[in-house]
């Protein structure tokens, strides 16, 4: 498929801004894991403190909110270009990066001058300066628009090509897109008509329970819009870097559209532990979230028979000498079965955190971290950079300046995140809390003490790795191309063992469908969510920013 340098170049500006983000985001995540052990003090108690939540701030929004959005707004332009083989609306596409890179810079701007210290997660009554929410909301409008190209683009399609099936990629392309908007209008009521009226002044009080209530109906399908483009390269990528073929193509089908019926009722599994919503319908989410994992368990199947038809095409036998025979000194293969191999320990803790009882143990501590960084941390975030290599060479021909070092730094990130989030999660189960400066308590025992540093190596070395990284990624920017011409961009997805035919009922080809009974479940579990919060919680009359010196800011 011909691609135009103009989408080639927008494409590596979302990629570029994502990793600049994630660069910035990663530096204060090995602040935050040396601080947390003591081995550095960022200053006085009340300096330390606030710098430390700062950061924390810029941690979360530009790792898990702008790179992921940038990165994936740019990656899904370039699947829908070659898997349609049609061109996007280039006007939706600058209008959609520009009011983008406006949000961000909006909300980049109030957290580094310290008036939005709120946390990615911004619970009210903590308060930020109106430029923050005004711009998270831009950097989610721009993300519609993306969406709204992309539909509009799959219709034209659909009308050129009657009868035929959607490219399994774009099926992958249209979950992700799915997900994400039902997802957004959650935190839109909340940012458009809570958070923004209160932070002008216009009302004085605000529900914090409402506020969260809405934020988690976005909070965990926003995990799904980080793993989906991640499935999609697993999927679609992987099996041929690996020298195979994907096992099932139907199967891959049916993993992604399962993912728009159940990423969304779930948000309530975050909120095991808040008043105000009967146990009734949080014993039905946590049985939702449990209905999530199972897309994620046919995908491990599913690519585990793909790598082993892979390993047995290169020569291997036995009942595992098919391992062995994968091309483990890929740089590509590297950068993806590393999060998958990692992602198997996030799944499990995903679980553990989904059962309604142990949740009791392991919320708000840094058990939960543990999680994370496992799952968005390495599972999404390894994929993408691995990704922007093979975007590198894709769109401008450019292989990695140093393929020994792409392969490294994927294995270096593997050690780094398996030993901190052990160590995280370990401190989680002796009750450790996650987000507290803990370098600055006096408390911490021994035991503690040494798993704290267990976890600094860690973060030791996946800082390390991510160097690597970006130096090698900047060096590949900045190099000749290795090849000359390259308007022709393929994406060279894999083929199938089994493939979909003509035969394929009509209804898993059909978005609406699935989308409608997403909002059907949705509204069948929020609907009573909404009405115990309305009934027994209420709004408080404060605005807090505990990072200010006088606490209360009104
Ligand atoms: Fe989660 C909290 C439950 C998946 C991210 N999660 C979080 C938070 C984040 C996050 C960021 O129920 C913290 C939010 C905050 O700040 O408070 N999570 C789950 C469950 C899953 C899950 C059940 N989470 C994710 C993914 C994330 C993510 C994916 C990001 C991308 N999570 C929770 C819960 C909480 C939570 C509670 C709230 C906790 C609390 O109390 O605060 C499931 O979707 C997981 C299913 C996954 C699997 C694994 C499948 C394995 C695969 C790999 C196969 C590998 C192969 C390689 C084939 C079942 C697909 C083979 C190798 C060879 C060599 C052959």
């Amino acid at each position: 498929m011909k691609i135009e340098k103009y989408l080639r170049n927008i494409t590596f500006w979302h990629m570029m801004i994502g990793i600049l983000s994630l660069a910035t985001g990663v530096t204060f995540g090995l602040f935050q894991v040396l601080a947390r052990a003591g081995i550095y003090k960022y200053g006085s108690f009340t300096y330390g403190t606030k710098i430390y939540y700062q950061g924390l701030t810029l941690h979360g929004v530009l790792n898990a909110i702008v790179f992921t959005t940038f990165f994936i707004v740019g990656f899904l332009y370039i699947v829908t270009e070659v898997s349609l083989k049609r061109k996007l609306n280039r006007g939706l596409v600058h209008l959609s990066f520009w009011t983008m890179v406006v949000g961000t810079l909006l909300a980049a701007w109030a957290i580094l001058t310290n008036k939005a210290t709120v946390l990615y997660t911004f619970y009210p009554p903590l308060q930020a300066h109106p430029a923050f929410y005004i711009g998270a909301t831009l950097l989610i409008v721009g993300s519609w628009i993306a969406i709204l190209n992309t539909v509009i683009t799959h219709l034209k399609w659909r009308n050129e090509n009657p009868g035929k099936l959607t490219p399994p990629p774009m099926v992958a392309v249209h979950a992700t897109y799915a997900v994400w908007f039902l997802a957004t209008i959650g935190v839109a009521v909340e940012v458009l008509f809570f958070l923004i009226p209160w932070s002008l002044g216009l009302v004085k009080s605000i529900n914090p329970e409402l506020a969260r209530t809405l934020f988690w109906w976005f909070g965990h399908p926003l995990v799904y819009f980080w793993l989906l483009p991640a499935y999609l390269s697993w999927y679609f990528l992987l099996p041929r870097i690996a020298g195979g073929k994907l096992y099932s193509e139907p199967m891959a089908r049916v993993v992604f559209l399962m993912f728009i019926l159940f990423s969304l009722p779930v948000g309530t599994h975050h909120q095991f532990s808040d008043p105000g919503i009967s146990s009734t319908w949080k014993a039905v989410q946590a049985f939702l979230t449990f209905m999530v994992a199972v897309p994620s368990l046919l995908t491990a199947f599913n690519l585990a028979a793909s790598l082993e038809y892979a390993g047995r095409v290169r020569g291997g036998n036995g009942l595992f000498g098919w391992i062995k025979k994968l091309p483990w000194g890929d740089y590509r293969f590297a950068g993806m079965i590393g999060p998958m191999i990692v992602f198997i320990f996030g799944g499990i803790s995903g679980i553990v955190n989904a059962s309604y009882n142990v949740n009791q143990v392991v919320h708000n501590t840094s058990w939960i971290p543990g999680h994370f960084h496992l799952t968005v941390g390495t599972a999404s975030a390894m994929t993408f950079l691995t990704l922007s290599y093979i975007l590198m060479e894709k769109l401008f021909g450019k292989r990695p300046w140093s393929k020994k070092l792409a392969t490294w730094h994927a294995y270096l990130w593997v050690v780094g995140v398996l030993i901190f989030s052990w160590g995280m999660m370990q401190l989680g189960r002796a009750g450790i809390p996650r987000r507290t400066h803990l370098g600055l308590s006096p408390y911490m025992n021994l035991e503690e003490k040494i798993l704290m540093g267990i976890s600094a190596v860690g973060g030791v070395l996946m800082f390390t790795s991510f160097l690597i990284y970006f130096i090698n990624f900047l060096a590949t920017v900045f190099k000749k191309p290795d090849v000359a011409n390259v308007e022709e961009v393929d994406l060279e997805f894999t083929d199938a063992y089994h493939r979909e035919n003509e035969n394929l009922p009509r209804y898993l080809d059909n978005f609406t469908i699935w989308i409608a009974i997403a909002v059907f479940l949705l509204i069948v579990t929020y609907g009573p969510i909404f009405y115990d919060v309305f009934r027994s919680t209420y709004a408080v009359p404060n605005a807090f920013s505990p990072f200010n010196p006088l606490n209360l800011i009104k």
